[in-house]
């Protein structure tokens, strides 16, 4: 069944039919894209005597996504979602975070290589009324970083709500290139969100058992919180600079006409090259940089297809797959050209030198085993066995804040093999560093992970190694978190703890 826009929109009755009809459908398959795309506004801090700070409040409101019936969301700086905060590297920030919530929260630097105290996850609660301000260098090159609470057990919850926002860095090489730069004209972000309405407006959350195994799935795409938005460009060519943070979902990306995506950049750094991909798998966590060219007048969608690991999935994992619910498919945006600026398309052929390590630099291999306790059976050997005691873990253990689960030699480079026991894809996420990834089940990464990244999908049955350097911050006392992005199952356990010695 499909529910189109205007029905949509209007009125109670059919406001309630699509309630009831949910989920699998996505409602807005049939719509014409009228809303203009939100921008979130740009934060570039006051200049103070040691670097910039950054005022965030951490605030409660309301929005309306669905015309005439408000939402209660929470945001920074503004009802839903946050700024896009704005620094050059090299330079010194100071983040001064207000919670004004009634609820305990956190802000964590998603991407950013930092001491573990100013991380901002759930060792560094700011409870109702505090400040929190941690204060560090930005020791990184450009690249699309975010910020999200990380409240233990509540992070699913509070980025659910809102708390979200994008954390740009720049530096001189990349303006140096002729990308488009200029924030929200040519330089578009893009924060792709999946929710679930409940009739009072309200987003439904964890009201079915599938939204905690299996992560939340929405059946209304939000980006920038606004729903089935189009954006008008100006000029021939637009970056977008794509992060996805919805709870749970994968989307796998594409243009409705069939021509390739342009990738210029990962979640830590440009690539060495652009390269080319029709389809592109994004988890939850995960960033993209694409280059979009466009003819005057031509309008193109930007779509999310049917995920080919869970689609062409066999037997059990099918099934599970399924039920996970990354098969759809659905347009995120329309993307109109005016009136076009013409402009000198042409690029350099190399973007950036990206940093690597090699396997004979590594100190060790550590080995982490993703398990759930309901989907673990039956995939024995190098898969690891079902769990026994809470419901998600990593190597038999649900997070435990006050258990450090690993000891990192500071300078030390590791390799980190993500092992999948589970019927599910998730998304790993490690804090303070950007790495590289080595090899999935012995074969080269993806086209699209050339570069740093610092969150990658991994899937059922399959082993993806990591290396990186755990650099600058010594902490024997303050964990960093390694985890899964699909945050219900962060919230069920399925993260550790490690701190650099
Ligand atoms: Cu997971």
């Amino acid at each position: 069944m499909t529910i189109s826009r205007r029905s949509f929109f209007g009125g109670a009755s059919a406001a309630a039919a699509f309630f009831l009809s949910q989920p699998p459908v996505f409602a807005l398959e049939t719509g014409r894209f009228a809303n203009p795309l939100k921008i979130p506004s740009l934060l570039e801090g006051a200049p103070g005597v040691d670097g910039k700070t950054y005022d965030l409040n951490v605030v409660a409101g309301k929005s309306e996504f669905l015309t005439g019936l408000p939402t209660q969301t929470l945001g920074i700086n503004g009802p839903y979602l946050g700024p896009t905060i704005r620094c050059r590297a090299g330079n010194r920030v100071t983040l001064r975070v207000k919670n004004t919530l009634a609820e305990p929260t956190t802000l964590h630097w998603h991407g950013l290589h930092l001491p573990a105290r100013s991380d901002g996850g759930p060792h560094q609660v700011v409870d109702p009324g505090a400040v929190w301000e941690p204060s560090f260098e930005i020791k990184q090159r450009s690249s699309l970083c975010w910020y999200h609470s990380h409240l233990l057990g509540r992070t699913g919850d509070q980025v659910l709500r809102g708390l979200a926002g994008l954390f740009l860095i720049e530096d001189e090489e990349s303006q140096s290139l002729g990308l488009p730069s200029e924030y929200g004209v040519d330089d578009i972000p893009l924060m792709i969100q999946d929710r679930r309405f409940n009739p009072d407006g309200n987003f439904d959350y964890l009201s079915s058992m599938f939204d905690t195994t299996m992560g939340y799935k929405g059946n209304v795409i939000l980006v920038n919180g606004t729903v089935e938005p189009h954006v008008v460009l100006r000029r021939q060519r637009t970056r977008l600079r794509i992060l996805n943070c919805s709870n749970s979902r994968i989307y796998t990306l594409g243009r409705d006409d069939g021509a390739d995506l342009f990738v210029i950049g990962a979640d830590g750094s440009l690539l060495e090259r652009p390269v080319r991909q029709r389809r592109l798998r994004l988890g939850p966590g995960e960033r993209v940089e694409l280059l979009v060219d466009m003819q005057t007048n031509g309008a193109i969608r930007l779509m999310s297809y049917p995920d080919p690991v869970t689609a062409g999935a066999m037997g059990p994992g099918m099934m599970m797959g399924g039920m996970a619910g990354n098969t759809e498919t659905f347009p995120i945006i329309e993307l109109r050209a005016a009136q076009l600026d013409t402009t000198d398309l042409s690029l350099p052929e190399r973007l950036t030198r990206v940093p690597s390590w090699t396997p004979a630099q590594a100190a060790r291999t550590r080995t982490f085993t993703l398990d759930m306790a309901m989907m673990g059976m039956g995939m024995g050997g190098m898969m690891g066995v079902g769990r026994m005691d809470g419901l998600m873990g990593i190597n038999g253990r649900s997070m435990d804040k006050s258990r450090i689960d690993v000891q990192v030699p500071l300078g030390s480079i590791e390799i980190w093999e993500i092992r999948n026991a589970t019927l599910l894809t998730h998304s790993f996420h490690i804090h303070d560093v950007q790495l590289r990834v080595l090899d999935r089940d012995g074969g080269p990464p993806l086209p699209h992970e050339l570069g740093l990244k610092d969150t990658v999908l991994v899937d059922p049955g399959s082993a993806v190694r990591v290396i990186t350097e755990f650099a600058d911050f010594i902490d024997p006392h303050n964990p960093y978190m390694y985890h899964c992005h699909i945050l219900e199952h962060e919230d069920a356990g399925m993260m550790g703890q490690f701190v650099v010695v």
